[in-house]
């Protein structure tokens, strides 16, 4: 990467380095064959990305410079960083050479320093710099997005200390919430919570609609141990039952005083109407974002710690409610990664003529919709290979 940000205070990437090519890498020096580089597709959706990282001391640090893109809406070479971190993160090997990125897609920016030096200085220097210290702290809060960060970083905050001792400040609710809870949501959920919330959510669905289902998507659906929040899809198999669970469901939760706070977002689909053929960022499904009260007695082994002050914890949750048709579509979208959605969008549209959002797929060719039951369907629909939600941590 180029460095236009002079020294900073050293990270432990080389100490990663160093782990990772002992314990994981023994291979790393085999020579690649070609034809392995030149199998690999441009598009995330044609590649298989298991968690299984060889190439984390690059992507740690795209991934960082990705980041400060999206924080300075820098959307054209946030695209550079993501499609260069998802094709490392793809590879079955570890880069230990210039040469081994030859005939790589996708590599506008190559790793030089790092091969070289162990580290990169950008980074480094990235990492201590004040606006992307406070702008990564501010849009870690719950209800906060750039636009807060940046008003609160120009104001002269740095810490949430000092935004929460702000006499001056105005919080909506959200985040009034969000920086009440934020020791607990900053601190991740790992699998057996997730498993705990889903128990939670699947009895209060099931007192309302006996057969709806619910369904954990996102990062814990591609094998995730630890996520920053916790998806989950709701549906019914007969059409149009769904409606009404979501009220029903979240009030009797919020008068068990199980909830710290919720938001329902009504749906946006217009009944009778046919579905759009403009892709959409949002989607229109009626959904609730939620900050959950977990019992510690609900989470199964569960390490006792020492000194606890209270024995519950903040979970994030994301509920959304899908009508049954558009399940698999709600399905893929809400799987994830971001990046692999990306893909899977920008590769329907320019290879296959289609529009693909989380509702539907459109064939502008033949002007129809194409309906799908599974995943698998849709993935058929395109004429690609079936990725697993395991492989699409791109
Ligand atoms: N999603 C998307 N576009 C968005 C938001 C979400 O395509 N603007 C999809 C991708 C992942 C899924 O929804 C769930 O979103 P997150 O919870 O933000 O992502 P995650 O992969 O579950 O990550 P984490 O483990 O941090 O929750
Ligand atoms: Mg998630």
């Amino acid at each position: 990467f180029t460095d236009s940000m002079g020294a900073g205070k050293p990270v432990d990437i080389q100490e990663r380095h160093r782990l990772q090519t002992q314990t994981t890498c023994p291979e790393q020096s085999d020579p690649v064959p070609v034809s392995k580089v030149a199998a690999i597709s441009q598009y995330a959706c044609q590649r298989r990305t298991t968690l299984n990282n060889k190439n984390k001391i690059f992507t740690d640090a795209l991934e960082i410079l990705a980041e400060n893109c999206e924080f300075n809406e820098n959307e054209r070479s946030y695209v550079v960083f993501a499609r260069a971190t998802s094709v490392l993160k793809s590879l079955p090997y570890a880069i230990s050479s210039m040469t081994m990125l030859e005939g790589l897609p996708n590599m506008e920016v190559q790793p030089r320093e790092i091969l070289e030096d162990g580290k990169s200085s950008t980074v480094e220097s990235l990492l201590c710099d004040e606006r992307y210290k406070a702008t990564k702290l501010f849009t870690s809060i719950f209800g906060v997005g750039l636009k807060t960060a940046d008003r609160w970083y120009r104001l002269g905050f740095r810490t949430l200390e000092e935004v929460q001792a702000a006499k001056d400040l105005k919080f909506t609710k959200m985040q009034k919430a969000g920086l009440m809870y934020c020791e607990d949501i900053s601190s991740f959920v790992n699998k057996a919570e997730a498993h705990a919330v889903g128990q939670i959510i699947e009895k209060f669905v099931h007192k309302c609609v006996p057969n709806a289902t619910v369904t954990l998507t996102g990062g814990f659906r591609r094998g995730k141990e630890i996520g920053h929040d916790v998806d989950f899809l709701i549906t019914c198999p007969e059409e149009g039952k769904e409606e009404g669970i979501l009220h029903k469901a979240v009030s009797r939760m919020n008068n068990q005083g199980l909830l710290l706070y919720y938001d329902i977002i009504e749906s946006t689909m217009e009944k009778n109407k046919i579905p759009s053929k403009q892709y959409d960022v949002m989607d229109k499904f009626q959904k609730c974002f939620m900050i959950l009260k977990l019992n510690n007695t609900l989470v199964q082994n569960k390490p006792e710690r020492q000194i606890e002050s209270k024995d519950w914890k903040a979970i994030r949750v994301d509920l959304v409610i899908v009508p049954i048709q558009q399940y698999a579509y709600a399905l893929l979208g809400w799987s994830g990664s971001r990046h692999f959605e990306r893909d899977l969008r920008r590769f329907s549209y320019h290879e296959k003529r289609m529009n693909l959002d989380n509702h539907v797929l459109y064939d502008k060719t033949k002007k129809v919709f194409l309906t799908a039951k599974t995943e698998e369907e849709i993935f058929a629909h395109l004429g690609l290979e079936y990725i697993e939600p395991w492989e699409r941590n791109a």
